[in-house]
């Protein structure tokens, strides 16, 4: 357990003092912040959102009931609450070139749920990818209440290639084009939670368009990258578009819908009363902070950066010894094959001794991989969160080599502490908070 609130550092929350009166949950928010600050983040989907993003998200509109949207209010007293609300809306068409968008879904599955039941009846059929091959939980994994309501058909990746001119494990368009044809989807769905690759929506659209089929770009993962001009925008060329506002996007946890003008009001009721009841007009007024963030300049250089790193440790890693999926990145991720590193090694166990060095990222299925998605022979990292903090390119080569040691050196505790220790002092040059921390970080990296 954690020293009392008093005696830590208040990056905890900006609320921390008001925490008193509950010292242990004061205490376990100091324990996460001291893990968030000295631990190197490289989970794929996680970021540091800014000092803003997080008073918008603690202010007292948690305290609002909001069914419906501006003008069409169940409660009364929803006139600020109407102009918050607007102004989400205004800024996410603004910043993505929307014609209409929802904010209120409370995550991406939600949104992803809300699309199909605005579009999609029960029994029909949808077009997807599949979770083992990148695809996410509600693009109908059995275990998803997706696969029950709705007729799922999955599509995958090509065969693993050596050739570095035509990778391999991208995604199989002639797949996609022949289930189409053969099952006729109502819906075709783009978008990935493990894909390294740029997506590009033509190739969706004109299959689409081919059979008849709605087009819906999941854009969970690379939002913040669209937003940033680092990666080609699917705003207009599908019908609808959803993504989460806390990965690249860096702006609170939470979901957001894009569509055309002609199907806003399906897409509208398809998440309240459809699905949702409340808005939580707190994390909306907190997505309206990050997508005036995300429409500043300086985050244009932000995307540009966060992919820059993830080449580079993609680069590095490959000189550890470990096999890159699709032998590289375009994106914020990579997925790395742990079998040609050490054929006895899982991601299980390597995400386990990564912790203890410090290092925070996941265990992640490869395609066709012969172990379960409980164990995997694979790990999944991005570069959101540490490009915010500050690093940059050189600073991912020595992730990769402190990646590489502590797995060659994962039965020796004295290894493995040196390894902490150095994660300690490289997060320490690379406070993703330097106004809330004690002392100055580097130039360049507050964004207060
Ligand atoms: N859990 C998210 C991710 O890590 O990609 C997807 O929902």
């Amino acid at each position: 357990m954690t020293d009392a609130p008093a005696s830590r550092p208040t990056l905890a929350s900006p609320y921390q003092s008001w925490l008193a009166g509950d010292p242990e949950i004061a205490s376990l928010l100091a324990a996460e912040a001291e893990r968030q600050t000295t631990t190197l983040q490289l989970i794929a989907s996680e970021n540091f959102t800014s000092p803003a993003v997080m008073a918008a998200t603690g202010s007292l509109l948690t305290n609002k009931y909001a069914e419906g949207y501006p003008g069409r209010r169940y409660y009364g007293g929803n006139q600020v609450i109407d102009e918050v609300e607007d102004l989400a809306r205004d800024r996410a068409k603004s910043l993505f070139g929307a014609e209409h968008a929802n904010v209120q879904p409370h995550a991406g599955a939600m949104a992803n749920l809300a699309v199909y039941q605005a579009l999609v009846k029960p029994g029909e059929t949808i077009l997807a990818m599949r979770l083992d091959q990148g695809g996410h939980l509600t693009h109908g994994s059995p275990a998803s209440i997706t696969s029950k309501v709705w007729r799922f058909v999955s599509y995958g990746l090509t065969p693993a290639s050596d050739d570095p001119d035509r990778p391999g494990e991208i995604i199989d368009f002639d797949q996609v084009a022949d289930l189409a044809k053969a099952e006729r989807p109502k819906l075709i769905v783009a978008g990935a939670t493990a894909y390294s690759r740029q997506i590009p929506s033509e190739p969706f659209r004109e299959i689409a368009d081919s059979v008849g089929a709605l087009f819906l770009f999941d854009l969970a993962h690379p939002a913040g990258l669209v937003a940033g001009g680092a990666h080609p925008s699917p705003v207009p060329v599908a019908d609808v578009v959803t993504f989460t506002t806390h990965k690249t996007l860096r702006g609170p946890r939470g979901g957001a819908i894009l569509c055309r003008a002609d199907l806003a009001k399906a897409i509208d009721s398809a998440v309240f009363p459809g699905l949702q009841g409340g808005p939580l007009e707190h994390v909306v007024a907190a997505k309206a902070v990050a997508f005036a963030e995300a429409a500043r300049p300086d985050f244009r250089d932000y995307a540009t950066q966060v992919v820059a790193n993830a080449r580079a440790l993609a680069g590095a890693l490959a000189g550890e010894g470990f096999r890159l999926v699709s032998n590289g990145t375009e994106n914020h991720l990579m997925l790395l094959d742990l079998r040609p590193f050490d054929a006895e090694l899982t991601g299980k166990e390597a995400q386990e001794v990564l912790d203890r060095a410090g290092i925070t990222l996941n265990r992640n299925t490869i395609p066709d991989d012969p172990r379960s998605p409980f164990v995997t022979s694979g790990l999944r990292l991005g570069t959101a969160a540490q490009t915010t903090a500050g690093m940059g390119e050189e600073e991912m080569g020595r992730v990769a080599g402190l990646i590489g040691r502590a797995l060659r050196q994962r039965g020796d505790d004295d290894a493995l502490a040196a390894v902490r220790a150095e994660v300690g002092e490289l997060c320490g040059a690379f406070p993703p908070y330097p106004t809330l921390a004690p002392g100055a970080g580097p130039a360049g990296t507050d964004r207060s």
